[in-house]
């Protein structure tokens, strides 16, 4: 039904080391408030190894894996929680094809990001993996 098609959701965003070292912040945040998603929480951290290992647990089998938690923590990230309607399907959209290359135009990815590695965003893929990254880098009450 429409209720279930349109059900208010959040998502976890993060601004990778990339976005932030270009000044794109507010550029990427302003994206998001424009598509009508709300900003539920934000924080900048510097990650640890660690702490990128942990986030990105699913892929440790992948070749990549090293080479995307080295970038994850070598330098600051904006991460945030949005909120709206589809927010998990509309930041996704609003970010692009994992590949630059590959993304629409218009995309946060197409606009800004240099190549599969260094793509500027990270979105939720779902909304049962978005309420454990959520967890993983919010507390209950840094949520509004
Ligand atoms: P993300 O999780 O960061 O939002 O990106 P995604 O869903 O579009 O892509 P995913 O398959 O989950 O991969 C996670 C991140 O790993 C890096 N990657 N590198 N070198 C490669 O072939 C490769 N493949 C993936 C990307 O930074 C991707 O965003
Ligand atoms: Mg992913």
């Amino acid at each position: 039904d429409d209720k279930h098609n349109m059900a208010v959701e959040r998502t976890l965003s993060i601004i990778k080391p990339d976005g932030v070292e270009k000044n794109k912040i507010g550029n990427i945040l302003a994206r998001f408030e424009s598509a009508g998603l709300r900003i539920a929480a934000l924080k900048m951290a510097h990650l640890s190894r660690a702490e990128a290992e942990g986030f990105y647990y699913v892929h440790k089998a992948r070749p990549f894996f090293g080479e995307l938690t080295e970038f994850m923590s070598r330098g600051p990230v904006v991460i945030s929680v949005l909120e709206g309607a589809d927010a998990v399907a509309k930041n996704r959209e609003l970010m692009g094809a994992t590949d630059p290359a590959k993304a629409a135009p218009g995309t946060i990815r197409k606009d800004l990001a240099t190549s599969v590695g260094e793509n500027t965003v990270h979105g939720s893929d779902s909304a049962e993996n978005a309420a454990w990254e959520i967890a993983y880098f919010f507390a209950g009450s840094e949520l509004t």
